[in-house]
């Protein structure tokens, strides 16, 4: 039984990445005086490196004007990454990131509905404390029994360990969850994670991007959005995988 729908946030909630993020760090490159401009179409590459501050270092990888040594190098990119969460923050402050169709509707019935929900992103936390407001209104933390960040662990997606730690902190198996994500590393990550998965394509992630043999439904972005849809795909995701009578724990 579908108890819980655990949320992605960039790309899933909203198109945050080409007209949020990415504007945001060449913001920031400019002011440090970098001439480092991201294009919409480069973007898209960097995205493979999830997180921030991991990007901007796997970049200045392939930039002669990056620092030399590796301690100034981590140093700019901290100081970078920081700004440009500023910029990112002004950005959506400004609106000019709206949400996904269906989203903010689906969070709302899940909530009538009792289902536990859970953010669980790669994202830094001041991103999520700066778009979810906008999105659901100040009140937005009561959707949300966990709220998981790229502070609370180790490893980013599409590592498994946010999934996992969700769960945890949930205490739930994979099984009474449905993971809604839009790109690669993402639905890598809860394949990994055992979780039913949800795959909703996005700007930087079109549905032909995605690998074959992750356990996910695949939906266009365009598909009616709400929860009996969501119990349909986890059912039938529960039907192939033989989940029925499986118990908690076990
Ligand atoms: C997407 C990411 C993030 C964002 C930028 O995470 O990989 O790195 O691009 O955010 P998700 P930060 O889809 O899991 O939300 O700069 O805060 O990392
Ligand atoms: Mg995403």
């Amino acid at each position: 039984m579908l108890k819980a729908l655990l949320w992605d946030v960039d790309g899933t909630l909203a198109e945050t990445e080409r007209d949020g993020h990415r504007v945001a760090f060449n913001l920031a490159f400019a002011e440090a005086g970098l001439n480092w401009g991201w294009t919409e179409q480069h973007y898209a590459e960097l995205l493979h490196v999830t997180g921030g501050r991991e990007r901007i270092l796997a970049y200045m990888v392939t930039r002669p004007d990056a620092p030399a040594s590796q301690q100034h190098k981590h140093a700019l990119a901290r100081q970078l990454h920081l700004r440009k969460n500023q910029h990112y923050a002004a950005l959506v402050a400004e609106g000019r990131i709206l949400a996904r169709p269906g989203v903010v509707a689906l969070i709302r019935e899940a909530a009538a509905a009792g289902l536990v929900q859970a953010i669980v992103t790669t994202t830094s936390r001041s991103n999520v404390q700066a778009l979810l407001p906008t999105l659901l209104g100040p009140h937005w933390a009561a959707c949300f029994s966990a709220v998981l960040c790229g502070e609370d662990t180790e490893r980013k997606k599409p590592d498994p360990e946010v999934y996992t730690l969700a769960l945890q902190r949930l205490g739930l198996a994979p099984h009474e969850a449905l993971a809604i994500e839009d790109s690669t590393p993402g639905a890598k990550a809860a394949h990994a994670a055992g979780l039913p998965l949800v795959l909703r394509p996005s700007v930087y992630f079109p549905a032909q991007a995605v690998p074959a043999g992750l356990a996910a439904v695949l939906c266009t972005a365009e598909d009616h959005f709400d929860l009996a849809q969501l119990r349909e795909w986890h059912g039938r995701r529960a039907h192939a995988a033989g989940w029925a009578g499986v118990q908690r724990g076990v």
